[in-house]
């Protein structure tokens, strides 16, 4: 395994057909040099590097790659076996059920259920039991200001927390939910129009350790989240809040995050066991009828 300096400077195998370069200090590398549309040139060797620096980084960004659906889906396949979305393909493109569009362009006259999907910290799919390993957004349209994307390094979020602190955290789980009391209490989580059964099965939510070890890189990370967590498993709703608000506020300190800044093309992986995102409002949100305003991205996920 690469040590973090060492992948963060970029001195990768010399073989490999790509350039890396860190996007920060510890959180997230741009790779460079390949063409996602053929992925299915990409050596075996290289799919395995690209993963096990996904492991170490976090995020892993590709500029400049204008895929469709067909070619986003094909490289994610590269890397294991899709996930069902989260809420099994109701937001879809026609004929693409494993595609998640996250979008704030209207349907039909109607506000898009996904425009603000984002609007809290989360890991997708942590309400599952086996939440999704890692998912991949690729930019569409951009709004004219913001609509950016950031993530948090929870590897760095468990680094800094006081070894009392890790001892005590160490046997706790905590029940992440979509529908959380406190991801109900912030401002903007939308209800759903309507569920089905076997969505609201999945939806019930799960309690996951609150410390885990990242299965590639053997490294522990912090596994919390605003959007889904809703208490530790055994404590109350009113115990549990004062501990998971300094948690909540620990992993997404501006030192364990980095913020991008979308273009059309973009295409960004990202790691779930080790990172969370979170998407602000940052854009005219008023004004998202006008097409400068319009923010239109795509997401495949893996099992
Ligand atoms: O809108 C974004 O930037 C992120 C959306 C999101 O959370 C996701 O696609 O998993
Ligand atoms: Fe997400």
């Amino acid at each position: 395994m690469l040590p973090i300096s060492a992948t963060a400077g970029g001195l990768l195998d010399p073989d490999l057909p790509y350039q890396v370069h860190p996007l920060s200090w510890r959180t997230g590398s741009e790779i460079m040099g390949l063409d996602l549309r053929s992925s299915d040139q990409l050596a075996d060797a290289t799919i395995a590097s690209l993963w096990q620096l996904l492991g170490e980084r976090g995020i892993l960004l590709f500029r400049g790659q204008h895929l469709d659906h067909d070619q986003h889906l094909a490289f994610t396949r590269r890397f294991g076996p899709l996930a069902k979305t989260g809420l099994l393909g109701r937001h879809a493109p026609p004929g693409y059920p494993d595609i998640f569009t996250v979008t704030n362009i209207k349907k039909d006259g109607q506000r898009s259920e996904t425009e603000n999907a984002a609007q809290q910290w989360h890991s997708d799919q942590s309400f599952l039991p086996v939440p999704a390993r890692a998912s991949l957004l690729r930019c569409v349209h951009t709004p004219q200001f913001g609509g950016d994307t950031m993530f948090a390094n929870m590897y760095q979020a468990y680094e800094a927390m006081s070894d009392g602190l890790k001892a005590t955290l160490d046997p706790l789980r905590a029940l992440h939910t979509l529908f959380s009391t406190r991801s109900q209490r912030l401002s903007g989580r939308k209800a759903f129009s309507s569920v089905s059964p076997e969505e609201l099965e999945r939806m019930k939510g799960f309690a996951h350790p609150v410390i885990r070890t990242h299965s590639d890189t053997g490294k522990k990370t912090l596994y919390v989240s605003e959007q889904m967590v809703d208490h530790f498993d055994g404590w109350s709703v009113e115990d549990s809040a004062p501990l998971l608000e300094y948690l909540f506020a620990l992993s997404v300190h501006p030192a364990h995050t980095y913020r991008h800044r979308w273009q059309p093309g973009d295409i960004i992986f990202w790691d779930n066991r080790c990172t969370m995102h979170y998407a602000p409002i940052d854009y005219d949100f008023d004004g998202m009828d006008s097409p400068a305003n319009h923010r239109l991205m795509y997401r495949s996920t893996l099992a």
